[in-house]
């Protein structure tokens, strides 16, 4: 069932490629690389990594590495299996482990926490739930109707403000009390961007220098019909939140494989778990292999 569904989801997001290779072999040769690029664009593959895509095939035409149209259709799919790095997973063997979830305003992280949390619990973990994002009033309403949806619990402090803070406390809680996975939301907009860097970067700094060697593994949630804006916006994440992998939600809702693309170029990380839909079962790892059979 799922897996037909994201197969599904996976073929929605075909990159338009018949057509380009009709165009591409005419005279048994590969001439019309502008046209393929183009292609590329059309199906939201940003420029700088459709001109990536391309020069790489032109360097394998040359060295005479592309040869025909099925040995083309191999070639783009290792190029594009190279843009996206393996998924990673945290590791599951040192608990309590600590799931820093970041991301802008509105990409789906406290849905994404619930989901994470659902699937933890089902596996017989114990689930603790840090309500970090304390710039908006009714964010920790939200995530507490996550947290009873996946039988977790939630930490929400009633002194702290800061974020780093809450992190700190929650964390406290959750070695004392033996949970096995502390997942911590975060806030996604604050009065600055500055501001909001600055309080995300606190939150594993704080962390790191609190508690011996913490297991924490850094997820950056992002919206998969993201435009370029909001991509850049979520490109600064990347350090200060010590990245490790991106969860890419809504993905139901794409209609082209190209931007999921774009995202893994250029952010330079790995796509490891999809956001398949609103509700709490919507979430899977992602089959990296499978999304390329699908889309070429
Ligand atoms: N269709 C769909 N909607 C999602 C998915 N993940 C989150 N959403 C929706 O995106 C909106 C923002 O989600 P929220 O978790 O509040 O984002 P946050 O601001 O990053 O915490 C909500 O309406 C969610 O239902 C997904 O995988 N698929
Ligand atoms: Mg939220």
């Amino acid at each position: 069932m799922l897996l037909n569904q994201i197969k599904n989801i996976f073929k929605k997001a075909k990159l338009p490629l018949n057509q380009l290779l009709e165009s591409a072999f005419k005279g048994g040769k590969l001439e019309d690389y502008d046209f393929i690029e183009e292609q590329l664009i059309i199906a939201d593959i940003g420029m700088e990594t459709a001109d990536k895509i391309i020069k790489e095939l032109k360097r394998q035409a040359r060295e005479g590495i592309v040869i025909g149209r099925e040995n083309l259709l191999e070639i783009l799919k290792k190029i594009i299996s190279g843009i996206l790095l393996d998924p990673i997973y945290p590791n599951e063997a040192e608990l309590p482990l600590i799931l820093l979830v970041s991301g802008i305003n509105g990409a789906g992280k406290t849905t994404t926490i619930g989901k994470l949390a659902n699937m933890y619990e089902k596996k017989g973990k114990k689930v603790l739930l840090g309500a970090c994002d304390t710039f908006r009033a009714a964010a920790d309403e939200q995530l507490k109707i996550w947290s009873e949806r996946a039988k977790s619990q939630i930490y929400i402090s009633k002194e702290s403000k800061d974020p780093a803070a809450v992190a700190y406390e929650t964390v406290s809680k959750g070695i004392a009390e033996g949970f096995d996975i502390i997942i911590i939301d975060t806030a996604g907009r604050m009065h600055t961007n500055d501001n909001l860097m600055k309080e995300i970067k606190k939150i594993g700094t704080v962390l790191r220098s609190k508690f011996d060697k913490p297991n924490i593994f850094s997820i950056l949630v992002i919206d998969s019909t993201t435009g370029k804006n909001a991509l850049n916006q979520a490109k600064e994440f990347k350090n200060v939140a010590d990245v490790d992998a991106i969860f890419l939600s809504k993905m139901d809702g794409t209609a082209k494989g190209g931007n999921i693309i774009t995202i893994a170029d250029e952010l330079k990380l790995p796509i490891s778990y999809i956001g398949i839909g609103e509700g709490i079962d919507d979430i899977t790892g992602f089959e990296k292999e499978s999304f390329i059979e699908e889309i070429i």
